[in-house]
Order: structure tokens, then C-alpha cells, then sequence
């Protein structure tokens, strides 16, 4: 029998979520762009209004299936919506911004229910392109509100970064799925 697992990619626009679902699922995505709103615009000229969706199949032939959560906290009425069932949440973190711990509490604040139901990865994205110590303050801040700190440097275009984030998740919930999609371990 096929197990459908569900996982809800969440951030900033520009933090990779897009990106992330791109490089991960065995599908063609299904991406909802729109012409971004004032805000963003400065950011960049598309962004994801509705979400993401993409497939990610396991080894064992079950299914892990990708929503992107749109960013911008006005569409946080969609984030309910896209969070039920979720098996739990990738989190990505732009170690670029102005104040990445402040977004990170952003999303767990928003995303809280979720979080303390199922589990959370953080992935720090764009930790290529500076952000000094960002992993560690991230992780600070997430023992402070009393959550498991499992945050790594993802860079949302590497496939093989972005199947680590979600492996990690699946292996806090379920050890049996995470083995599933356990990395090939060469000899
Ligand atoms: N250099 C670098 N670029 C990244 C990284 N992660 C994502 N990007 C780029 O950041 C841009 C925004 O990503 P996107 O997926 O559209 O963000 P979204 O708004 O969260 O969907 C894209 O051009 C990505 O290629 C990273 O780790 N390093
Ligand atoms: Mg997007």
C-alpha cells in the first residue's frame, strides 16, 4: 500500500520554497505566481500568491507530497488550510535577511499548532551569500521557545540538500518513512 506523507514548506518570499519544491519533487510543480504586490515587488516581480506543489518519491514507493505555503502573511488564511493533515514542516530561513530571527519567530509563531503537533526542520537558505552566524542563533532562539533545534544551511537549488531537510523531518516523526528515504550510504 502507498503511504502519502505530507510535508508544508514554509518562509519568506525569496527564502527558496519555490526552488526547493522544484528541485525535490519527481513531478512537474504546480506553481500559483502572480504578479507580486507592492511589497514585494522591490524583492522580485512573481511570487507564489496560492502555493506549491510538487511529489518527492520515496525508495519504498511511498509518496511524500510538497506544498509551499505562500509567504506573505496576508495570505496567512491559506496557511490553516494547507497545514492539515501535514505530516509536519520545513521551515526555510533566508540567512540574507535584515533579521532572520525575527522571521524565523514569524513562522513559528504562525505555524505553532503544526509545530507542536507533528515537527519542524529549518533550512538556512542563501547561507552562501553571507548571514554570519545565522545557524546558531536560529537554533538559540528555537531552544528558547522549547522546540527541538534541528536547523542546517540548505541551498534550496541542491536536490540533495533539500531531500536532507525533509529525510531529517521524516526521521524525528516517523523513523520507519525516514528510513525509507534514507541517503544511499556508499561503503
Ligand atoms: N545563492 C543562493 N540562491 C538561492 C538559495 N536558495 C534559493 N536561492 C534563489 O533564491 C531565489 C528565490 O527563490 P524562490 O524559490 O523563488 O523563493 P520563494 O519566494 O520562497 O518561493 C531563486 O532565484 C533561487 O534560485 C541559496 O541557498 N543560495
Ligand atoms: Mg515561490
Amino acid at each position: 500500500m502507498t503511504t502519502h506523507y505530507k510535508v508544508v514548506f514554509a518562509g519568506s518570499v525569496g527564502s527558496g520554497k519555490t526552488t526547493a519544491i522544484q528541485a525535490l519533487s519527481d513531478i512537474d510543480v504546480v506553481s500559483t505566481e502572480a504578479k507580486a504586490s507592492d511589497e514585494v515587488r522591490k524583492i522580485k516581480r512573481t511570487t507564489t500568491v496560492a502555493m506549491d506543489y510538487g511529489i518527492m518519491k520515496l525508495d519504498n514507493g511511498d509518496q511524500v507530497r510538497l506544498y509551499g505555503a505562500p509567504g506573505q502573511k496576508r495570505f496567512d488564511f491559506m496557511w490553516d488550510i494547507l497545514t492539515e493533515n501535514a505530516l509536519g514542516m520545513v521551515l526555510l530561513v533566508n540567512a540574507t535577511a535584515a533579521d532572520s530571527v525575527a522571521e524565523l519567530r514569524l513562522y513559528l509563531e504562525a505555524f505553532r499548532p503544526l509545530i507542536d503537533k507533528t515537527a519542524v526542520v529549518v533550512g538556512v537558505t542563501h547561507a552562501d551569500q553571507g548571514g554570519v552566524a545565522v545557524r546558531q542563533r536560529l537554533i538559540e532562539e528555537m531552544q528558547r521557545q522549547g522546540i527541538p533545534p534541528c536547523v542546517m544551511d540548505a541551498d534550496a537549488r541542491s536536490r540533495a540538500d533539500v531531500a536532507m531537510l525533509v529525510k531529517s523531518l521524516l526521521f524525528s516523526i516517523d523513523p520507519f518513512a525516514g528510513a525509507a528515504a534514507a541517503p544511499t550510504v556508499s561503503a
